[in-house]
């Protein structure tokens, strides 16, 4: 399956914003001509998206129920022939403009992980396609100019839509043609050369989601999606606590630390199974090729097929009690012995890359957030299915418990969220949702608030006064409009070429 094409932009956005985005668009366009004196040939675009349920869980494999919102990273774009050169400027001055080549004959392009630079996100994209399609294609010089609306550092996927949408740019470009599929796995590991670890349901469902449902996505044994059906009466609303969260500063004590306590806790229980003495015999597994829960869980239940993916999960909670057993936390030499690892290796595998700074590893609890949270996929997956079917009174009260089970598990064992985004989850449960949790990585950024269509002008209403206007009693209206908002499921990426081409 290819990105579509389309020429109609209702054919991507929802008929209350079709004037705005019109008006958008032709701004592009003719900004885009005032720049490099020719018009645009296309235009690309990947959204950003919200993550309804499955935090942090996507790097240990599993499964994650995200949507796309209709902030987006738009980018018109023109090939070159007469220069290999791409030049790429944003609508927002504050970004100025970049120009970049490859170099020499393996096409090398470099990127400079250790300074936050705004191009870094398109020479991404641009070096995972040449990564991917080097021997089959010369690339074409290209003229860029691009327009983002996700808030950067608000848990909103800014990243991923801007790496999509670029990797997007540099296959249409060079017409490779090249399937969603591909893209995705591309930008997967592209956005890694941006210094973050990142887990692949961003770039998933900024790709892969349809206007009007939610995703599934899965990882293991490859990545797979499938839409998602919301109840009817389900209206969503995404808050940004303005608290920046930036993944790529704070990598090394947030993010990154938390992807080396799930792989390293994944080994542990590993150890514990398979390769100790009273081990269980007959894995067919490396200790090396079992570092994440989802593989470990795979590996231990590869011969029975009769319990089921959350029977499973539950089971597997019992074995961390048993063998993740530090609840204080473990020591890099305490982490590394338990995994049956020396310590360099620990290092060099996980640490190196991607560099953590911590004094102790908290294995344990974000072993239990980890399989909790995969739990709480399924049941919020199986209840939107059962609905479809059999339409149900509490449907809301039940996936709104589940997003409050999951933003106190973040909360407590995952320990990802902040006193702002726990502020404004308390204002919205106080004033009609149904359900509220920090979508994202944390730490800062949004939270997502589930509650019925009559109630949004009165949520989003209460935590304007009760939080916006209180922390940040300047913002003016429109910074207001744009820190809170209902949001509705919408399209993925798409190629738009809609528009005069003279
Ligand atoms: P955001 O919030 O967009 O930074 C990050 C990861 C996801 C996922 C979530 C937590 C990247 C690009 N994205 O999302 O893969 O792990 O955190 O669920 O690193």
């Amino acid at each position: 399956m290819s990105v579509p094409t389309v020429d109609s932009l209702d054919a991507i956005y929802t008929s209350a914003s079709l004037g705005k985005q019109g008006e958008r668009y032709n701004k592009l366009i003719e900004t885009f001509k005032r720049t490099y004196d020719r018009s645009p040939e296309f235009i690309v675009r990947s959204p950003g998206r919200v993550n309804l349920i499955g935090e942090h869980i996507d790097y240990s494999g599993y499964g994650v129920l995200p949507m796309a919102i209709e902030r987006d990273v738009v980018q018109a774009v023109a090939t070159r022939s007469d220069t290999t050169q791409v030049s790429i400027t944003n609508i927002n001055a504050k970004y100025p403009q970049r120009t970049f080549e490859y170099e020499g004959e393996d096409k090398v392009v470099t990127i400079d992980a250790s300074t936050l630079e705004w191009s870094n996100y398109f020479k991404c994209g641009y070096k995972g396609m040449l990564e991917c399609a080097k021997e089959k294609v010369t690339p074409k010089g290209m003229d860029v100019l691009v327009d983002g609306t996700v808030p950067a550092g608000s848990g909103l996927s800014s990243s991923a839509a801007f790496v999509c949408s670029s990797a997007l740019a540099v296959i249409t470009a060079n017409k490779l043609g090249l399937s969603k599929q591909e893209l995705t796995e591309i930008a997967i590991v592209a956005e890694r050369n941006v210094g973050v670890n990142s887990g692949g349901m961003d770039q998933a469902a900024s790709v892969f989601s349809q206007k009007n449902y939610a995703l599934r996505v899965e990882f293991v044994p490859k990545l797979k999606t499938a839409p998602v059906q919301l109840p009817s009466a389900a209206s969503f609303v995404i808050a940004h606590t303005l608290v920046t969260a930036d993944k790529f500063t704070s990598g090394p004590k947030h993010y990154n630390l938390r992807v080396v306590e799930t792989k390293m806790g994944a080994r542990v229980l590993a150890h514990a199974l398979f390769f100790k003495g009273d081990g269980r015999q007959g894995n067919t597994k490396t200790p090396d090729e079992l570092d994440t829960y989802k593989l470990v869980m795979d590996e231990y239940f590869k011969d029975d097929t009769t319990t089921n993916p959350q029977d499973q999960l539950t089971e597997m909670l019992s074995l961390v009690d048993r063998y993740l057993t530090k609840t204080s936390g473990y020591t890099l030499q305490d982490m590394a012995d338990a995994a049956g690892m020396v310590e360099t290796k620990v290092v060099d595998t996980y640490m190196t890359r991607f560099p953590v700074q911590a004094d102790v590893f908290r294995l344990h609890q974000r072993a239990v957030h980890v399989l909790t949270e995969a739990r709480r996929v399924y049941q919020f997956a199986d209840i939107c299915e059962e609905e479809q079917k059999n339409s149900k009174a509490d449907v809301l009260v039940r996936l709104g418990d589940l997003m409050n089970a999951s933003h106190a598990s973040c909360d407590t064992d995952f320990d990802c969220s902040c006193p702002e985004l726990n502020q404004v989850c308390t204002i919205a449960r106080e004033n009609g949702a149904l359900g509220a949790r920090l979508t994202g990585a944390g730490w800062g950024g949004a939270a997502v608030f589930l509650t019925t269509s009559d109630n949004v002008p009165s949520l989003i209403q209460a935590v304007k006064d009760q939080y916006y206007n209180k922390k940040f009693p300047d913002l003016a209206n429109d910074q207001l409009d744009d820190a809170i908002f209902p949001t509705e499921p919408c399209s993925g990426a798409t190629i738009f070429t809609g528009f005069d081409h003279s």
